[in-house]
């Protein structure tokens, strides 16, 4: 380390020779005042937090209401994931697939370098160590990010295990993951965030939004995971985790694919409802998920990450009481608003704002209070149904995956996949009105194949390869099903009460995975029969369960078609078992 620099703290811990190389070599690029190497313990939290609320950029909330917890307010121009601006940089462009915006890893670290030179003058570099999963899981994986924001470290010690835990299981394995990141002068012509799966490293710049800025999440447990996960045969997936307890005692753990911002964290926390009593759901993860074959035949999942950065805007008692509980203590939050008596507030809580996000008086007139992406951090132990599992080493054993996507019409409540290939194929369809947990457009149906659009770190025509291999592995798969809570009627109301009642859903999928549900067969795949899908203590009218209960032939083969035109974009690459599949779908539409 350049002599020239005051370090805080070096570890007393032997740390592997190219990760040291690495950090000093950032060092001396990014000219530190100084390096601060994160233990991730509570005085260490205490004092950036001091730090950032003597600087004005952490505001203090209410201690009595809202003990431990804060509001921080992002440059407007960075408050939402930039896809376009976002890099695969694989040695071969074909690699990185359609799915990804390519760049040649040469240029790609040379345009980085030339941002990062000098990027962290008068401020302190942080070395922060952090372990995706449990730290003593042999499915977890390591990383260390060098960032200069202090907010990112609170935010990465709240999602991850980080600090001098994760720093020992990297002096035994250091095959870790390398990420660079600083806020720079968070200009959005100077911001990029590049990967390169290759090297297992990151390098991000000119952003402090959570998935771009904390490399763990999106960067890491995503796009570096997937790829891993393809070469040593696993999956890192864009899916929460939950375990369903009906009355009887017996548990199934599921895993669920949704694009952002379609209601994960609430199925991840569901409340069920009162007409349902003796069903509990207890929560496991609500964003990512690593699926390992097993050596029993069956998929093991475990949620790399440690906590939630959950959207705020629609969190409320009746939505997910369960976040709404857990977000009254030991919070961050981001972009929210403030009631006059100063508690953070967002659109869907009812009462009204005083604050905007930007720290303007509010005014009706000048859009949402809080930003439609305003956000929580919050450690995963605050969920009230925190499932004890989450840390369990070896995961939990998976007997659903479901996918699913925001779509107002032709994709009805739920079917099943015929089998793990019919799923692939049901997976590699999602597609979903987009949300403003991206910038650009809000409302416009994209392909969005397993939710993993923006976050598969190679060719998406490889990974289904892959998923379609992995299932050849497995003697006892969980069963694949395709859920869908957004369907409206003409008068563009929800034809499906959503929320608790999702629970409906999850119990037939459980009945039939235990081979107990009815289901009459479709071209699409088994769907419920209308006695199978229980609805006690449910108002919904005839026509609204026969709409949501209804494959439209016609809808069905105009998306096959528009699903075969987006196939072709992967051109050579697409697995044949995956065409078969489409054809059959076709064929069995008529
Ligand atoms: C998220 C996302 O933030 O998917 O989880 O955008
Ligand atoms: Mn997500």
């Amino acid at each position: 380390m350049s002599a020239v620099i005051p370090t805080h703290n070096t570890p007393t811990l032997a740390i592997p020779t190219g990760l040291r190389q690495w950090i000093d070599s950032a060092i001396a690029l990014t000219t530190p005042a100084a390096v601060h190497w994160c233990t991730g313990s509570a005085k260490e939290a205490k004092a950036l937090t001091k730090a950032l609320v003597e600087a004005k950029a952490f505001h203090p909330l209410p201690a009595d209401r809202f003990p431990n917890s804060y509001l921080y307010r992002s440059n407007p121009n960075d408050v939402a994931r930039t896809e376009h601006l976002t890099f695969v940089c694989t040695e071969k462009a074909d690699d990185a697939g359609p799915n990804n915006v390519w760049m040649d890893p040469v240029a790609a670290h040379a345009k980085m370098d030339a941002l990062f030179a000098g990027a962290m003058a008068g401020r302190t570099l942080y070395v922060v160590p952090y372990c995706m999963g449990p730290i003593d899981s042999p499915y977890s994986r390591c990383g260390i990010e060098i960032t200069d924001s202090a907010y990112v470290v609170l935010n990465m010690r709240l999602m991850t295990r980080m600090g001098t835990a994760a720093l020992e299981r990297i002096s035994r394995d250091p095959s870790c993951v390398k990420g660079l990141h600083s806020v720079g002068d968070v200009n959005p012509d100077r911001r990029f965030i590049m990967h390169f799966p290759e090297e297992l490293a990151i390098k991000s710049f000119g952003s402090g939004y959570g998935g771009n800025a904390l490399l763990g999440k999106k960067c890491h447990a995503l796009r570096i995971a997937s790829w891993q996960g393809r070469s040593e045969g696993w999956l890192a997936e864009h899916m929460l985790l939950l375990a369903l307890e009906s009355p009887s005692g017996e548990t199934h753990y599921v895993a669920a694919a949704f694009p952002s911002a379609c209601g994960k964290t609430n199925l991840a926390m569901l409340v069920p409802p009162d007409a349902l009593p003796g069903w509990k759901v207890r929560t496991l993860g609500d964003d990512i998920a690593w699926l390992h074959p097993g050596p029993d035949g069956r998929l093991w999942a475990i949620n790399p990450e440690a906590g939630y950065f959950g959207v705020a805007p629609g969190t409320n008692a009746k939505s997910n009481r369960n976040a709404f509980e857990m977000v009254k203590r030991d919070t961050l939050f981001t972009n929210v608003a403030l009631t006059a008596s100063g508690d953070p507030w967002w659109e869907g809580l009812g009462g009204t704002p005083s604050i905007d996000w930007q720290g303007q008086p509010y005014t009706p007139g000048n859009g949402p209070a809080a930003h439609p992406n305003s956000r929580f951090t919050v450690a995963a132990k605050n969920n009230p149904c925190y499932a004890a599992e989450s840390d369990d080493p070896n995961g939990v054993p998976l007997s659903a995956i479901i996918f699913g996507g925001r779509r107002r019409s032709l994709a009805p409540l739920v079917f099943e996949a015929l089998d793990w290939a019919h799923g692939v194929l049901i997976g590699a369809s999602v597609a979903s009105e987009t949300t403003a947990a991206i910038t650009g457009q809000v409302g416009v149906l994209r392909r969005d194949p397993m939710a993993m659009k923006p976050f598969c770190g190679y060719h998406f025509a490889d990974y289904w390869r892959h998923w379609l291999n992995l299932g050849h592995t497995l003697t006892r798969p969980p069963k694949i099903f395709h859920v869908n809570w957004f369907r409206q009627n003409d008068a563009g109301q929800f034809l499906w009460p959503g929320f608790g009642d999702n629970l409906r859903v999850l119990k037939w999928i459980t009945e039939r995975v235990n081979g107990t549900a009815a289901a009459k067969d479709t071209p699409i795949g088994p769907m419920p029969t209308r006695a199978a899908l229980d609805t006690t203590g449910l108002t919904l009218s005839e026509d609204a369960l026969s709409e949501l209960l209804t494959v439209d032939r016609a809808g069905w083969r105009a998306e096959a078609a528009l699903l075969k035109a987006d196939f072709a974009a992967y051109g050579e690459r697409l697995p044949a078992a995956l065409t078969h599949q489409l054809e059959a779908l076709v064929h069995r539409l008529g």
